[in-house]
């Protein structure tokens, strides 16, 4: 294939768009348009990923604007957009992890190739950060490796990726300090600041 990186990206992003659908439909079971923390229990056990109950409602609870306890399709799509454009990697991505994972298991096995998962990372995250990280994330960057990711892998390495990004990203204090120079600043707090 020749195709361009430009419309390679224009391509999966259409895709996106009509597999977004389907992926609220699967997370839906009942198809009343709204996902409930039962659903997605129940999605998740469906995968082997083992979650307590608690961080399943969390998940709901970050995403649920109405605050009526479920995810409807607005709220859906609302917390879909927001994380795909937040490069400061500030927003809640329980929910969007998920949807991910469903976008690229098309077919319900509960498996995604590491080509898929290296994709969705470069979607993310661009593709100076995507050669930096890859081995690191995924293990290999091997794509002919053919290695498949589980649910509870595929979160993992997302989540890894996720507070990797963190810390490497510049505090005010490291910047007041002069930067590189001193001790890492990173492991102390999260960036964002608590108060
Ligand atoms: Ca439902
Ligand atoms: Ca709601």
């Amino acid at each position: 294939m020749e195709a361009t990186e430009a419309s390679r990206e224009r391509f999966a992003r259409k895709n996106e768009d009509q597999l977004l659908c389907a992926a609220f439909e699967r997370l839906d079971s009942n198809r009343d348009g709204q996902i409930t923390v039962d659903e997605l229990q129940a999605y998740f056990e469906a995968m082997g990923h083992k979650v307590k109950k608690a961080e399943v409602e969390d998940m709901i609870w970050e995403v649920d604007e109405d605050c009526d306890g479920l995810v409807n399709y607005k709220e859906f799509l609302a917390t879909w957009q927001r994380c795909r454009e937040d490069k400061a990697g500030t927003e809640p991505w329980g929910l969007y992890n998920v949807v991910l994972f469903l976008l690229h298991d098309r077919s319900g096995s509960g498996w995604v190739s590491l080509e898929d998962a290296m994709k969705i990372t470069y979607l993310r995250v661009g593709k100076e950060s995507l050669d930096a990280q890859l081995a690191a994330v995924f293990g290999t960057a091997d794509l002919t490796s053919s290695k498949s990711l589980s649910l509870t892998e595929f979160l993992q390495c997302l989540h890894d990726w996720h507070l990797q990004r963190i810390r490497a990203r510049p505090t005010l204090r490291s910047m007041k300090k002069g930067g590189s120079g001193g001790e890492p600043a990173a492991a102390q707090a999260p960036a964002v600041a608590a108060k």
